[in-house]
């Protein structure tokens, strides 16, 4: 950690800005200064770090195959243990003028009454774990990875006029992990656990409650992964609700825009770790807009792709265009009234690996040698490669499908005419999929692993018909975050709200990579509408 040198007695040290991301696996912090430069990191391992509440990969994954849930005691111990290694590695914590952060999106935290009373009275000698073992109502807490509520789903469905109504009031369809159908579940299954239950806030809002020793708000970015919220007004659906639980408005608290204060730092971490009495700390939002915030996306046409494990496409949107069939509208957690769309892929870099692996002898270099040695288009041959059950579009059991030009299915591809055919199909996919809700690049921003391959991406940038930009965001949730309470800070200042892209300015800059051909783009728009027939014939099996 650099510490830059006061040059009198009366100089004030510049301010810093702390971004957390309580993510499923650990809790990481990344500060900033006003520059927007990274000046330090740090991160808890839950696995690792809080071996005492047995999670694999910050999870329990219960015996009915589908039940995911994490203790949220463990993500209360995770914030004292990474704040006590900040003050031992001497960062300036007195400097940080305030804080925001994310969460793991979807997961929902349930506490007892009076829990707001302890918050306020916490005392610095205790640590959090040991003061609030006793205020949760559920002690197991549903995740986004949990798909147990398909019965809530069906019933929330049918009571709100089907999926694509559903979609069009809360922004996408009801999906099994997201939090109105997990409350559902509570409700019918344990309804004296719901009973007992004073405040429902997400992962998000309840590590905001930690810090302002308070109950916090919810944000429009992590609010819309509720099936609750109506994704126009930003405000909780009454009819969402009343199919939902009983008495669940008081319940969930209020919504306030992204960029919002929502309190003072609690003393607690004034006295424990030396932070500043007047640090302040902005509404919390979900991993995906905070992710979204670090690119800075707040117009629509501004796209990232990241190719990661699963591959996800998402965006700034000015206008919602919700689709029961793929994808999700959040709030833009950086433009207050803008949206951001979101399409998510189970087959991501696995499957690229699993081709790679069986056609280009594990080497991405052969892999990338075979995308060379054929021609964009693939003599009009199309594949569709689910090495796992796919959400986008969805598809139950994995396979593998390959057309020739003629429709007909066929199973003689040479080795690197499957190689282009994944790399090929995968973008024509989002391509598909990204436009269905509004997803219209001008520009992109690869990230992730797999953005390394250059010719990867230089069929990104032919399907898609516009340049593709790279860069690295390791850690990009707590980046984003960390960006929004600069920009929160930086409204408090003016005295209004000030555009985020104006006085956000990443020190790490996108370089343009490819620009598309196009000739080649021309023959992708063709062999798009192909496509989909043929994913339609799939997806029909
Ligand atoms: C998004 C989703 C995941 C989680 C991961 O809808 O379920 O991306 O947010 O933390």
């Amino acid at each position: 950690m650099k510490t830059r040198p006061a040059k009198n007695r009366q100089s004030i040290p510049a301010p810093l800005f702390l971004g957390l991301d309580s993510s499923t696996q650990g809790l990481e912090a990344t500060v900033i200064d006003a520059a927007c430069r990274i000046v330090a990191e740090s991160a808890v391992q839950f696995d690792a770090d809080l071996p005492a509440f047995k999670t694999q990969g910050g999870v329990h994954r219960h015996p009915d195959g589908l039940t995911v849930t994490s203790p949220p005691l463990m993500w209360v111990a995770a914030l004292d243990l990474l704040l006590a290694r900040m003050k031992k590695a001497k960062m300036p914590l007195d400097r940080i003028a305030a804080i925001s952060g994310s969460g793991q999106q979807h997961g929902s935290v349930y506490l007892r009454p009076g829990t707001d009373r302890v918050l306020k009275n916490l005392a610095p000698a205790r640590s959090l774990a040991q003061q609030l073992r006793d205020v949760f109502s559920v002690n197991a807490s549903p995740i986004w990875m949990d798909s147990s509520t398909t019965r809530q789903c069906q019933e929330r469905d049918a009571a709100l006029g089907g999926p694509q109504a559903v979609a069009e009031l809360t922004g996408s369809r009801s999906y099994e992990r997201f939090t109105g159908n997990q409350i559902a579940k509570i409700v019918r299954e344990h309804p004296e656990f719901y009973r007992a239950t004073e405040r429902i806030a997400l992962v998000s809002s309840f590590m905001a409650s930690l810090l302002i020793g308070d109950y916090a708000p919810i944000e429009p970015g992590d609010g819309a992964g509720m099936n609750l919220m109506d994704i126009r007004s930003r405000r909780w659906s009454k009819k969402a609700l009343d199919c939902t639980a009983p008495g669940l408005a008081a319940k969930l608290g209020a919504i306030v825009p992204s960029h919002s204060i929502i309190g003072i730092l609690n003393p607690y971490y004034v006295a424990r770790y030396g932070f500043s009495p007047q640090c302040r700390v902005t509404a919390f939002s979900g991993d995906n807009p905070n992710s979204l915030a670090a690119l800075g996306l707040a117009q629509s046409g501004e796209v990232a792709i990241s190719l990661g494990t699963s591959d996800t496409v998402f965006g700034a949107l000015s206008e919602p265009r919700p689709s029961a069939t793929e994808g999700h509208i959040f709030g833009n957690p950086i433009n207050p009234k803008g949206y951001m769309a979101l399409v998510c892929y189970m087959n991501g870099s696995l499957t690229r690996e699993s081709v790679r692996d069986s056609f280009a002898g594990r080497s991405w270099k052969r892999f990338e040698d075979a995308l060379s040695a054929t021609r964009p288009g693939n003599g009009g041959k199309i594949g569709f490669f689910f090495k796992e059950p796919e959400i986008t579009p969805p598809v139950r059991k994995p396979g593998i499908f390959r057309f020739g030009a003629d429709n007909r299915p066929t199973d003689a591809f040479r080795p690197e005419e499957n190689i282009r055919a994944v790399v090929e199909g995968q973008f024509l996919s989002m391509r598909l999929h990204g436009r269905n809700i509004g997803l219209v690049p001008k520009k992109i921003l690869a990230t992730g692993g797999a953005s390394v391959n250059r010719s990867i991406l230089r069929v990104m940038a032919d399907v898609f018909g516009v340049p593709v930009y790279i860069g690295s965001q390791a850690n990009s949730a707590s980046l984003g975050s960390a960006y929004r309470t600069l920009h929160g800070w930086h409204c408090v200042q003016a005295r209004r709200f000030l555009p985020f892209t104006k006085v956000i300015k990443p020190a790490e800059c996108f370089e343009k990579t490819f620009d598309p051909d196009k000739t080649n783009h021309r023959l992708y728009t063709a062999l798009l509408v192909r496509y989909a027939k043929l994913e339609r014939w799939v997806t029909d099996k």
